[in-house]
């Protein structure tokens, strides 16, 4: 048996545009993502649940090592569960900002943020949804599938997460409570799995401030090799 017969390959044809259609589709898409902050002021209207799953839909076509897709989202919209986790969360990090276990260049690296200890925003929104990790696979009969590139594969599928949230008007923060151990245990997650970002899923409150951030200007992010 040839390897075509084994792995069969499809035709692909993305869309294409002119050379001015494409490039003002890039610049659309730019200005869309532009408008995208990390919220941390959330109002608590509701946001069908539907709206989770087409953001775990997209998140889903992400690019991963060997196609093996190792992520799990798990969505939480029970009032008790949101409520644990705001507690567990606010312990671990009540020893970092009051405990003295950040370091002291964190601390400062921070302070821009303004970010504390309290995490109530984790009782406001309607939905936490907590990405995790499959640091290895689980075969049917329990021995261990190795996963290549699980770190860079999740931050993508986070990343496509982010932005669908973002295209359909709600707003989401990558908060990765420091340690997140607590939440294989509240999410009921096995041992293969690691809490990788909770997000807060929500629309923004309508008086939320963010902190007045400058992104970098490309000639700092973009190199060209000539
Ligand atoms: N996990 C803490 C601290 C924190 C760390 C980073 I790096 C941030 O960008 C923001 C916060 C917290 O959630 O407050």
């Amino acid at each position: 048996m040839s390897h075509e017969d084994e792995h069969p390959f499809v035709p692909y044809q993305p869309q294409r545009y002119g050379d001015a259609e494409t490039v003002e589709r890039g610049r659309a898409f730019l200005a869309q993502v532009e408008r995208r902050r990390s919220v941390r002021h959330f109002s608590g209207e509701p946001v069908p649940r539907e709206c989770v799953d087409l953001a775990v839909r997209a998140a889903n076509t992400a690019p991963s090592g060997a196609h093996q897709q190792p992520w799990k989202f798990v969505v939480i919209g029970d009032p008790i569960l949101k409520h644990r986790i705001r507690e567990a969360a606010e312990v671990e990090e009540r020893q970092n900002y009051e405990g003295g276990r950040l370091p002291a260049e964190w601390r400062e690296a921070l302070a821009p943020l303004g970010t504390t200890a309290d995490k109530g925003y984790l009782e406001v929104v309607p939905w936490i949804v907590v990405c995790f990790a499959e640091k290895y696979g689980v075969r049917p009969d329990g021995s261990k599938r190795r996963h290549y590139y699980v770190n860079e594969s999740v931050g993508i599928a986070c990343g496509l997460f982010i932005m669908a949230l973002h295209a359909m008007g709600l707003s989401t923060l990558t908060h990765t409570p420091n340690p997140m151990g607590f939440l294989s245990e509240i999410c009921r997650r096995p041992a293969n799995e690691r809490a990788y970002i909770l997000f807060p899923v929500g629309y923004a409150a309508r008086d939320a401030q963010v902190p007045d951030l400058v992104r970098k200007p490309l000639p700092e992010v973009l190199v060209e090799l000539t």
